[in-house]
């Protein structure tokens, strides 16, 4: 079974994540910000990751805890349900349009965390949404679950389309990559031996 379910409780905020990488993509992403539930739920529909997060943080400071800290946890629930990655595609890419927008991800479950983020919105909030916090959810995910992640935004002036295709891109290469591959569902995807 590729699932895994993480408890993280600091004195900034308290989450829970599950998810199960061989899901159908049912969501239940409840972190008290919602801007931030509409791209989990993205998340989880586009990769076919069944997920529930709860998130209660220090909202009445901001969102930024409360944004940083689910990523932490998703990645490491990513991480702990990937197990030895035996028989995964390792690798995953999309080119995502949405309406005026098209970002491309590209990433890798190399164990190897590297954020490359150019989204470069033209707004710096999505009603009372941060659009920096886009970039620092990206950053906690990619250090906790492994990934070396790359996002970039080709065009697009919308800035909740931007926003909104960068995840849904990041869910598509992560469906990609978490992937079985049948060719080879016996061995670690890589030369090295280990992931
Ligand atoms: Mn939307």
């Amino acid at each position: 079974m590729r699932t895994a379910k993480i408890t993280r409780t600091t004195a900034e905020t308290s989450i829970e994540v599950e998810i199960d990488l061989d899901g159908t993509g049912a969501y239940d992403n409840q972190t008290g910000v919602g801007f931030f539930d509409h791209m989990l739920d993205q998340l989880s529909r586009h990769a076919l990751i069944d997920m529930k997060v709860r998130a209660k943080g220090d909202l009445h400071i901001d969102d930024h805890h409360t944004v940083e800290d689910t990523g932490i946890a998703l990645g490491q629930a990513l991480r702990q349900a990937l197990g030895d990655k035996k028989g995964i595609r390792r690798y995953g890419s999309c080119h995502l349009a949405m309406d005026d927008a098209q970002v491309r991800a590209a990433l890798d479950l190399s164990a190897r965390p590297f954020l490359i983020c150019n989204l470069d919105f033209r707004a710096s909030k999505i009603g009372s949404f941060d659009t920096e916090l886009v970039q620092e959810f990206f950053q906690a995910l990619s250090t906790h679950g492994g990934i070396t992640l790359h996002i970039d935004r080709i065009h697009g002036h919308n800035t909740h389309h931007v926003a909104e295709a960068a995840f849904k891109a990041v869910a598509r290469a992560l469906r990609e990559a978490v992937e079985p591959d049948p060719r080879r569902s016996d061995a670690i995807p890589s030369t090295k031996g280990a992931l």
